[in-house]
């Protein structure tokens, strides 16, 4: 009798279990259908690649490999990421074509341009 209830618990537990994982599944495939980000890193004060073009709707990750903080500004101010330390991120996604381009304000000479068409 005690045996059947340790079973029937087990395998209630077991059943919980896997519609979790079904759910975590179906997470996943979500993101998957999102367009990957364009990624350009920033190493050794400078933004590479440089210049980047891509399809309006593109999203574009800034990471900083650099050992020292940067950041990215764009000169039209449409865009502004926080100050970001090492292995940090900022994305952005471009819907409008034009040109845009983008700065580090804490270094203004690393200058970069996003052409969105
Ligand atoms: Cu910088």
């Amino acid at each position: 009798m005690r045996r059947t209830g340790f079973t029937l618990g087990f395998a209630a537990l077991a059943i919980v279990l896997i519609m979790m994982a079904g759910r975590t599944k179906s997470f996943g495939a979500t993101a998957v259908q999102d367009k990957p980000a364009t990624e350009v890193k920033i190493d050794n004060f400078v933004f590479a690649p440089n210049p980047v073009t891509v399809p309006a709707g593109t999203t574009i990750r800034w990471t900083n490999r650099d050992d020292i903080p940067h950041n990215v500004v764009a000169e039209d101010k449409s865009f502004k990421s926080k100050v970001m330390d090492t292995d940090e991120s900022f994305t952005y996604t471009f819907s409008k074509p034009g040109t845009y381009i983008y700065f580090c304000s804490i270094h203004p000479r690393m200058t970069g341009k996003v052409v969105v068409q």
